[in-house]
């Protein structure tokens, strides 16, 4: 990687435990990603993405900042990085799955607080990404309680928007919504100076579906057997689809589907057909969080879909790109972004659907529901999810986790013998 120091100095990077991050990381994606059997030839870019975690695209911000360009940073699926794009910024996500700066972190936060929030507000207080640094504006969103009141305390640190997002999908809440959307507008022209116009709209949904098409290719490529791509490639790409440049990243997804219909054709696969299929559910799984697939893959199965927002939530919808006016295109995005199944919903029978569909059409012989340590939503609603696969006479096993590798040994046995018995 070329030197970005004076790049990261520049934007307040405390130097040596960014660097302690970097050495530790590039091991664990050996050991991880590297280390897998048969990977299609067009993963080549995303591993030059990890390589390049902090440097490359870092350095496209601030070029974009210099030139006067704004970067806004994000948390969650429902806020709309169409918005962002048709104000003329950029769009960043920036939730994030290693435990850092967790001294700092346990000074403003409880101790047992959900690893993803623990994680981004380390990464923040202790000053170890250089993407929340490149950031002009965070927008927050009233999902679960951990991150709404968590915004209030990065607001001591950086210009941070709440989205107000309803916890109900009634007309009313549809209305609330829309006025939403509109003083996001309105900020973000605030911010970068530009108008949101029909035609900037129009374009940016336009660039937006095409990632969301692209992605669906490629997850629809998964319902072979043998899978012709692993789900711990699957999730990387998945991860890198929430910072990477949206036309660049839309082109490489594509090539790499190329190759893998080719693959799909030929019979070729990164396991054995015959190979149990697992569907994941539950709670993101932020970069560099690999843990539970890549303990899974290990243990005789392969993943072949994921219902998480690091999956099938992010690209499942569309966004509508016809409309006569602004207002209209305005409305498509608000419905288009109030669609994914967040378990912060209620009632939320339509993800129980969206994971029925799922089993059926990628031919699941298994379900892990997934959830991060201290986050209630999903934890709670795992209820329903066992409930509903149970009736249906679908195996499912609860991981309930978070960042640290002391439990791997004891996953990996209750992963094991799951595998053995689909
Ligand atoms: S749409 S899943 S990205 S809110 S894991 S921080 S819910 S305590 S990340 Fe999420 Fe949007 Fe929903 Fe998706 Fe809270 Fe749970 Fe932590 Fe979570």
């Amino acid at each position: 990687m070329p030197d970005y120091e004076s790049l990261w100095s520049e934007l307040g990077i405390d130097l040596k435990p960014h660097a302690e991050l970097l050495e530790a990381l590039l091991p664990l994606y050996q050991e991880v990603y590297l280390s897998q059997k048969n990977r299609p030839r067009g993963m080549e870019y995303f591993d030059f993405v990890v390589g390049e975690i902090h440097g490359l695209r870092v350095q496209e911000l601030n070029d974009f900042r210099r030139q006067g360009g704004k970067v806004v940073g994000t948390f969650c699926i429902y806020v709309p990085e169409e918005l962002v794009l048709a104000a003329g910024g950029v769009y960043v996500g920036l939730c994030a799955g290693v435990e850092v700066g967790t001294a700092q972190v346990e000074a403003v936060l409880p101790r047992n607080i959900c690893p993803l929030i623990k994680s981004f507000m380390g990464f923040k207080l202790a000053r170890l990404c250089p993407y929340f640094e490149s950031c002009d504006l965070l927008v927050g969103e009233t999902t679960c309680d951990g991150k709404k009141k968590t915004f209030e305390i990065l607001a001591d640190y950086a210009p941070v928007h709440v989205m107000e997002v309803p916890q109900k999908k009634e007309a009313p809440d549809q209305e609330l919504w829309l006025a939403e959307i509109n003083k996001l507008v309105a900020r973000l022209e605030e911010l970068t100076g530009k108008k949101v116009t029909y035609e900037s709209l129009r374009e940016a949904i336009r660039q937006l579906n095409a990632k969301r098409r692209a992605l669906r290719r490629l997850a629809e490529l998964r319902r072979a057997d043998p899978p012709p791509i692993s789900g711990l490639d699957a999730l990387l790409i998945f991860q890198i689809a929430f910072y990477d440049d949206v036309e660049r990243f839309t082109e490489k997804v594509n090539a790499l589907c190329d190759e893998l219909e080719e693959r799909v054709r030929q019979g070729v696969g990164v396991v054995p057909p015959g190979t149990p299929r697992l569907l994941v559910t539950g709670t993101p799984m932020a970069i560099p969080n690999w843990k539970l697939p890549h303990l899974a893959e290990t243990s005789g199965a392969v993943i072949v879909a994921e219902e998480l927002c690091t999956g099938y939530r992010y690209f499942q919808n569309l966004t509508e790109e016809e409309g006569g006016s602004l207002e209209e295109l305005l409305v498509n995005v608000a419905r288009r972004h109030l669609a994914p199944h967040c378990a912060c919903f209620t009632p939320n029978g339509g993800r129980l659907e969206d994971i029925e569909r799922l089993i059926q059409e990628y031919r699941v012989d298994g379900v892990i529901s997934y959830v991060l340590s201290f986050c209630d939503p999903y934890a709670v609603e795992h209820y329903q999810v066992e409930k509903f696969l149970k009736a249906k006479g679908v195996p499912v096993l609860k991981v309930e986790t978070d960042y640290s590798m002391q439990d791997a040994g004891q996953l990996k046995t209750r992963i094991e013998a799951f595998v053995e018995m689909l």
